[in-house]
């Protein structure tokens, strides 16, 4: 089994065991117009973990690891949109109002879809959550659970959000995640780093925080037999 340099101490990597979980990359957080911007946010910061996130997302395609993804959104009927939710947004530019990649944050919007570069697979699952943890009133522990998974590489943004959200509710449920620092981002830096230290602090009390270059020798094509070089 492989070992990944990580914080707290490495971490044995089990990849029949562990799944890729890219949070929430959607036009939404990352492009001008959606519901990250609307919130006050400068939206480029979170642009840097994409082009390392096609990496590691090649990667763990190659090698057949099971790849997740969440998309946060809401019902076009806002059925599933708690008012104090809904309150929080600007005037004018809050959840189901129109901006400029379709209704903020609704489900079925351009702005909701996952950024074309990071575009999941048919056979990749897609959680939709109303929350900001991935286990909220989704399927994911089923899923999970149904294909053997007990570790998790956490991607995506935002890192004190969704990211850190997510890796909470998965260690109460018994999963071990490893954050990939890398590949997470926040629009406010020294919110990321902060959450980064909180996971890995007092012996790993929410995981493992690692960079994903670390886990790309674990994610090589298994050896083939070479015909020509056997006897
Ligand atoms: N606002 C913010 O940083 N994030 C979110 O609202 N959602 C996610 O992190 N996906």
């Amino acid at each position: 089994m492989p070992t990944i340099a990580a914080l707290p101490q490495a971490f044995a990597l089990d990849t029949a065991k562990a799944a890729l979980l890219i949070i929430d990359m959607q036009r939404d957080f990352l492009e001008p117009g959606g519901f990250g911007a609307a919130l006050g946010n400068d939206v480029g910061q979170l642009r840097c973990v994409i082009a390392p996130l096609q990496v590691l997302l090649h990667a763990a395609r190659g090698f057949g690891m099971a790849v997740i993804h969440t998309r946060e959104g809401h019902r076009p009927d806002l059925a599933d949109l708690p008012a104090s939710k809904l309150a929080r947004g600007r005037p004018g530019a809050r959840i189901g109002d129109t901006g400029p990649m379709g209704r903020i944050l609704v489900r079925g919007e351009p702005g909701h879809a996952i950024i074309d570069k990071l575009a999941p697979r048919a056979d990749e699952p897609v959680i939709d959550k109303p929350g900001k943890g991935a286990f909220f009133a989704t399927d994911l522990d089923d899923i999970l659970r149904t294909r053997g998974i007990t570790q998790l590489l956490v991607a995506g943004v935002t890192t004190e959000v969704c990211v850190s959200t997510t890796v909470r509710e998965a260690n109460d449920r018994g999963f071990d995640c490893v954050v990939l620092e890398d590949c997470t981002a926040s629009y406010t830096p020294e919110f990321h780093a902060l959450s980064l230290r909180v996971i890995a602090a007092q012996g790993g009390i929410f995981g493992w925080v690692a960079r994903f270059t670390d886990i790309l020798p674990s994610l090589a094509p298994p050896l083939r037999p070479n015909r020509s070089s056997t006897p």
